[in-house]
């Protein structure tokens, strides 16, 4: 199997017990994508995980606005944003990694949505869009210019993630084979069309 280059790294978006089936935000199949996931990593030099890592209070959670709803909309003084069930909670196996998952040859893990008033979805910005995260400056440095993306959910934290991607100028792959979807009220079809209009490739023959 040809190795790709330095200048590519592997971006594994938030595959954890609490996306996958049993979970508390669990997506259909969500653990499907692991065994792929995992071949995929062999194949990359520059390998990063994320992980969604929230305190107990935090602000996306239904439970802590009362009377609301999961799955609801709110406010928030950075604009719109859907009320979760409680999920990833720092330190429980809800946010650990799904356990088949090879998280030994990750260079990074980037944790995101642990300040408790602001939520975030992407792995370069939270949802304010300004509040980097440091992964934009970590790729850089190494001279990272290319990204793959896989992982969960491929409406929301895969879709943030790569629309910042392109938006810091990285070329960015979306393997939607090794993603699965949330797809609330259409988010899917939303997401895949504003990732094809902003540049965002789907085929892995892209990757150079
Ligand atoms: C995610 C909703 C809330 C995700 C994270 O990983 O897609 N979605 N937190
Ligand atoms: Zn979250």
């Amino acid at each position: 199997m040809t190795k790709i280059g330095d200048d590519v790294a592997l971006l594994m978006i938030d595959i954890q017990n609490d996306f996958c089936p049993g979970g508390a935000l669990a997506v259909e199949n969500g653990d499907a994508i692991v065994p792929l996931v995992n071949r995929m990593q062999e194949q990359f030099s520059v390998r990063v995980l994320t992980q969604d890592w929230h305190p107990a209070d935090h602000a996306s959670f239904a439970a802590n606005h009362d009377g609301a709803e999961p799955f609801s909309m709110t406010r928030m003084p950075y604009g719109d944003q859907v009320l979760w069930p409680t999920h990833c909670v720092q330190g429980t196996s809800g946010a650990a990694f799904h356990r088949d998952l090879v998280t030994d040859r990750a260079d990074l893990i980037i944790r995101k949505g642990f300040r408790p008033e602001i939520d975030s979805y992407s792995a370069f910005f939270e949802n304010d869009k300004t509040t980097p995260t440091g992964l934009g400056g970590y790729l850089r440095e190494r001279g990272v210019t290319q990204l793959v993306l896989v992982g969960l959910a491929t409406d929301f934290c895969v879709y943030y993630s790569a629309i910042d991607a392109v938006g810091q100028g990285f070329k960015t792959t979306v393997v939607t084979e090794a993603c699965r979807a949330i797809d609330m009220n259409g988010s899917l079809e939303a997401a895949i069309t504003d990732m094809t209009e902003r540049g965002v490739r789907f085929d892995i023959g892209d990757i150079a």
